[in-house]
């Protein structure tokens, strides 16, 4: 690096989702380009681990659970928290994931704020699919966002919806999500592969939060039919609301003994690495980031036109795109991919070239750095 460090705060949803994932790897890609990064949020983000890493610091937002309060007020306590530790540490900027709370508290950290603390502000997609869309929240959206000394969002398509629905014209970055390719590359799990499927079965996999948003029934129906087809298992990551509807949906078609329920698990690469195709039908996607993880492990991906994902998965080279719930044609691009190892190959290599190429970490980070250089005016 050649500018001088910087010292960062970031605030992420520090539970499991992509955000926090992209939030947290970010953090400590910069800590190890030299940066001082602060975490300021209220639980480590499961992501960072718990072991002393040099340049990486983490302060707990402590919520306040005074006996006059219905709600504890969490989002005044981060803001002061940020307040706090942007004087202490001398930070030079927030920046900061999801727009509520978090671009709200960073703009009053800001004013309470004696130095000239920036913020920047990433947009993940809930935070404008579903928030924005709500009359309440709209307009105090609409100020973050516009307060905010620089914004970045996942994909044009959040760009293009953001400026839609907040009816926003200023400058939004656009900084895809991205991989530590020293992370994700494909595993060698062949010992792995026989608990799961015989040698002549293909794995077919699955990966998410099991939100509605994500119809997880579509990956059940693309299943069944394309197993008609090709000797197949389905695998299933992660855990979430629907999956009893989900599980029940399985029993009902009979096909209880064809799949697998793995839950969360953390070594995603590993867990990638066992699939020969990801199914990604949801209804709404800002990126994927999921589809990028697989990619990366040379895994192509099958996913609706939705959101982001077609700016992700090229398609017929990287995996194969279809209209939301259209689940014959995800089955019947199944069959065709697991039935022509050519092709199969072709994509595996065009998946991992992408991957290294465009969504890479050194890449990504650079551009954030840009950006903060830019707001700090030490371009
Ligand atoms: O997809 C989720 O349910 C989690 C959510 C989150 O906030 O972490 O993911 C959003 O941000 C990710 C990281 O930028 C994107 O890869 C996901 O596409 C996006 N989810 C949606 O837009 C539904």
């Amino acid at each position: 690096m050649t500018q001088e460090p910087l010292k960062i705060g970031i605030t992420c949803y520090p539970s499991l989702g992509g955000s926090g994932v992209v939030a947290t790897e970010l953090g400590k890609l910069l800590a190890e380009r030299g940066h001082q990064v602060h975490f300021i949020t209220h639980n480590i983000p499961f992501r960072l681990g718990t072991s002393f890493q040099k340049n990486i610091y983490y302060h707990e937002v402590d919520v306040n659970d005074y006996y006059v309060f219905r709600y504890p007020p969490y989002d005044l306590s981060l803001a002061s928290k940020m307040a706090q530790v942007a004087k202490m540490q001398q930070l030079d900027l927030l920046h900061v994931h999801y727009a509520v709370p978090h671009a709200v508290c960073a703009y009053l950290a800001k004013q309470m704020s004696t130095s000239d603390l920036k913020v920047v502000t990433t947009l993940h997609g809930t935070d404008i699919t579903v928030l924005a869309q709500d009359e309440t929240l709209k307009d105090m959206i609409r100020f973050a966002i516009n307060q905010s000394d620089a914004v970045t969002a996942v994909s044009q398509d959040l760009i293009a919806e953001t400026r839609e629905l907040l009816d926003i014209d200023r400058h939004i970055d656009l900084t895809y999500n991205f991989i530590d390719k020293r992370v994700y590359y494909p595993r060698d799990i062949s010992h792995l592969r026989s608990e799961f499927a015989y040698p002549d079965e293909k794995i077919v996999m699955h990966i998410s939060n099991f939100r509605p948003v994500k119809r997880v029934c579509d990956v059940v129906d693309t299943f069944a039919k394309m197993a008609e087809k090709v000797p197949s298992r389905l695998v299933f990551v992660g855990e979430g609301p629907d999956m009893p509807k989900v599980q029940h949906k399985i029993m009902a078609m009979g096909l209880e003994d064809r799949v697998h329920f793995l839950g969360k698990q953390d070594e995603i690469a590993q867990v990638i690495s066992l699939a020969d195709v990801l199914l990604l039908p949801s209804e709404k996607e800002s990126f994927g980031l999921v589809a990028l993880e697989a990619m990366a492990c040379g895994v192509p991906t099958i996913g609706s036109i939705a959101g982001g994902i077609p700016e992700l998965v090229t398609h017929e080279e990287t995996g194969f795109l279809a209209p939301v719930g259209d689940t014959d044609a995800m089955a019947a691009y199944a069959i065709r991919l697991l039935t022509d190892d050519a092709l199969a190959e072709r994509m595996r290599e065009a998946c991992l070239h992408r991957a290294r190429h465009v969504f890479c970490n050194d890449l990504i980070t650079h551009e954030y750095e840009k950006i903060y250089y830019r707001v700090l005016n030490r371009e």
